[in-house]
């Protein structure tokens, strides 16, 4: 029997409001633009994945735009009339006509498996060997920029039982201020929740020791990234010095990158993103590095919708080791959505769907809705 073909790839970029303006260290965002990428097969059969990065190209090297160009001038020509079945093949191909480039390379990898895992009628964690659980802890990010808004948002999603970890993004003010506005949160919360902190690359060593110190005193449970991503000596030493978790996150993307980390101590805990290392499946490698050294995981976000987000809970589920939960929790910062049924999230967790694939449906009138490219679409 002939295998099935890739027949097209074809992307559009939507741009979706955010609940509420979110602040990071180097960027505020009041949308999330999500390049969309729809895969079909000769057979029928089609795949969905999603590329998307953060505040247009200031977290990362690739931007929404950026990606769509990636994938439909050198991706997908590549791939169309290629085996639809043998994603590694498919991948494989792509790195020939594409170095890096790994968020847009996430969105046609998810894709890929997505039909796949359709046409066998399984959930995508099937396809990864099967997943250890069906539940994955999940986050919120208090990022409003007002600690008395951030620690009353908290209280709310304790009572609504939606999350019990915060993590607070910092780095954007100076130290001093930062210092007082995480002590505060975590004062009101106490043992109920546990606080955690991103930096987002914002400090340098000298800065980032005495802020650890007073962060460590205050009862934060763990320091994402505090050091710019090339200063790995530095966050060894930082994560030698203290008692405090030290987590790398913008650092560590590849197997080699963990391999890296792992060898110099250079972290205790890893974050991992399906849109950094470049695919659902590509995550799994960096993982199996860090979990084989003793780092702790983390399943990190870079703010998909739900598409991403489905994919990298699939590819989490399937790992034996989740210490530190996930922070999937992009779907709820978005105020509309491009799918017909949104993730659930109840008792803490993000719940893995049972339907084939992603086990998530495209909403075609909100994605016209949304699409960039519409006809007198006002771009944010
Ligand atoms: C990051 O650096 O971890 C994850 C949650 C959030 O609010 O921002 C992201 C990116
Ligand atoms: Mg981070």
């Amino acid at each position: 029997m002939n295998a099935p073909r890739i027949q097209s790839i074809e992307t559009l970029i939507v741009d979706l409001p955010t609940i509420r303006a979110h602040q990071l260290a180097m960027t505020v965002m009041h949308h999330q633009s999500l390049v969309i990428l729809r895969l079909r097969c000769d057979d029928g059969v089609q795949g969905i994945g999603e590329a998307t990065t953060i505040g247009g190209m200031s977290y990362g090297d690739e931007s929404p735009e950026g990606m769509k160009l990636a994938i439909d001038t050198y991706f997908a020509p590549a791939l169309i009339g290629q085996d639809a079945t043998n994603v590694h093949a498919a991948m494989q191909r792509l790195e020939k006509v594409g170095r890096g480039n790994r968020c847009a390379k996430s969105a046609v990898e998810t894709a890929l498996f997505d039909a796949q895992a359709r046409r066998l009628g399984v959930p995508l964690a099937t396809l990864f060997g099967g997943a250890v659980r069906d539940k994955l802890p999940t986050l919120w990010t208090l990022a409003s920029g007002d600690t008395a808004k951030d620690i009353e948002e908290a209280e709310r999603l304790l009572a609504e039982r939606r999350h019990n970890t915060f993590k607070l993004k910092i780095g954007r003010r100076p130290i001093a201020e930062d210092v007082a506005h995480v002590s505060r949160i975590k004062a009101a919360l106490g043992d109920r929740a546990r606080v955690t902190v991103d930096v987002n690359q914002a400090w340098n060593e000298a800065d980032a020791a005495p802020a650890i110190a007073r962060l460590e005193a205050a009862g934060v449970d763990l320091i994402e990234q505090p050091l710019p991503r090339e200063q790995r000596a530095g966050l060894a030493r930082l994560a030698a010095r203290f008692v405090v978790p030290i987590m790398a996150d913008e650092a560590l993307a590849t197997p080699e990158d963990a391999f890296d980390i792992a060898s110099r101590g250079g972290a205790d805990v890893a974050a991992l993103k399906i849109a950094k290392s470049g695919g659902p499946y590509a995550v799994l490698r960096t993982a199996h590095v860090v979990d084989a050294a003793g780092v702790a995981i983390y399943g990190g976000t870079l703010l998909e919708g739900s598409v991403g987000t489905l994919a990298a809970a699939h590819a989490f589920a399937t790992l034996p080791r989740l210490a530190w939960g996930t922070e999937l929790f992009g779907p709820l910062l978005l105020k509309e959505d491009i799918v017909l049924e949104r993730p659930l999230y109840r008792e803490f967790c993000l719940e893995l769907p049972s339907g084939p694939g992603l086990g998530v449906t495209l909403d075609e009138d909100k994605i016209a809705f949304y699409r960039r490219d519409r006809k007198n679409s006002q771009h944010p």
